[in-house]
């Protein structure tokens, strides 16, 4: 039986503000189908007390059997109630989006990923070595079958280069090892088995395998026409769900192993270069603010800003549809530039 974390004033997590010694106490001896209990879920918050949420997910049963806890910090997190519903629009026809900066003086790139985990199997916190390397065997075949504008090819972690490993990170195709959130959450667990990078001849369209989710999908390219990304990777999803079935509820959405990627598992971001906007970071939050829109740095999560140049993305991701996450990331883009002009 576990004893309640001590945690320290200074935790601000999610988890820390939710998980209370009854809740705790009341989950002693329970475990999902899989043998995932409330202190693996919790492990990654209780080893980095500066964690901002601190809770995984071992696999869909984990979000109903420790509900007490995953539902206050989804509720807080996503504005999204028990009671609430998800629905999801990959309509691109429904997404209102001109190129925001058709002269190219200011977005040097656009990206936009989605994350997806398989049915009916374990979330990367809980699944077993042999499973994950049915994942990628699995999925890698499914993504060698595709045609056209889509067709490239599987390069697996453990028989890549280290100087080409090296070489896709700079290009920011591809992610990066494990970092210590990801290792106290069992997310790296026989690193680098397992993973791997699949991406299309132009490297417009890349999907990781078994990184923090099992599938995180890609489209990104070079400028600001967020449609032509936004098309590509719903015509990409659209053909791997035709060959992969994916972990999905009514209530949550599609199913990750971080409750913040909930829902419709989305990021759509830019990286765009905004000086004068930078010298008054108060405007410049002001405006992202307004648009639910999260300020990263440009070699991703928990990364700085370099050279002016920022990563700004869609903060909503569940409870929200994906064409209304990234029609937030194209207004307040829109909102930004009209503002770095008139400066
Ligand atoms: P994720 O978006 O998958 O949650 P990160 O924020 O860590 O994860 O970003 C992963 C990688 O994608 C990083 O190398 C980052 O530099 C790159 N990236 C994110 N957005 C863009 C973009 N708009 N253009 C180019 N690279 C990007
Ligand atoms: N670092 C963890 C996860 C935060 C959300 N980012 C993800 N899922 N990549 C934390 O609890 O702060």
């Amino acid at each position: 039986m576990g004893t309640f974390p001590d945690f320290p004033k200074s935790c601000k997590s999610q988890l820390c503000a939710h998980l209370t010694p009854e809740i705790y106490q009341a989950l002693q001896g329970r475990s999902t189908v899989n043998g995932f209990t409330i202190d693996d879920a919790i492990r990654s918050g209780v080893e980095n007390i500066d964690s901002g949420i601190g809770v995984y997910a071992g696999d869909l049963e984990s979000y109903t059997l420790f509900a007490t806890l995953f539902d206050p910090i989804i509720e807080s997190y996503h504005g999204f109630r028990q009671s609430d519903t998800h629905q999801s629009n990959l309509n691109p026809d429904d997404l209102q989006a001109p190129n925001p900066d058709p002269e190219g003086e200011y977005i040097l790139s656009t990206r936009i990923r989605v994350g997806r985990n398989v049915a009916d199997l374990p979330l990367g916190p809980a699944i077993t070595k042999a499973q994950r390397n049915k994942v990628e065997s699995e999925v890698s075949a499914a993504l060698n079958s595709l045609t056209g504008s889509l067709s490239g090819s599987y390069y697996s972690l453990g028989d890549m280069s280290e100087e080409i490993r090296k070489q896709l990170i700079e290009d920011h195709f591809l992610f990066k090892a494990g970092d210590r959130f990801l290792e106290s959450a069992g997310l790296n667990r026989d690193w680098p088995e397992g993973r791997g990078i699949y991406h299309n001849d132009e490297k417009t369209f890349l999907v990781w395998i078994n990184e923090e989710d099992q599938l995180r999908i890609i489209s990104m390219q070079q400028g600001g026409d967020i449609l032509e990304v936004f098309t590509r990777l719903t015509t990409a999803i659209s053909e791997i769900e035709k060959r992969v079935p994916f972990s999905y509820s009514e209530h949550l959405g599609y199913i990750t192993s971080c409750p913040t990627n909930l829902g419709t598992a989305m990021r759509a971001s830019v990286h765009i270069k905004l000086p004068k906007l930078a010298a008054d970071m108060e405007a410049f939050k002001a405006i992202t603010d307004r648009h639910h829109l999260q300020i990263r740095g440009i070699h991703g999560e928990h990364s700085e800003s370099e050279g002016g140049i920022y990563d700004i993305s869609n903060k909503r991701r569940l409870g929200v549809t994906e064409v209304q996450c990234v029609q937030d990331m194209v207004d307040g883009v829109a909102e930004l530039i009209a503002t770095e002009k008139s400066l």
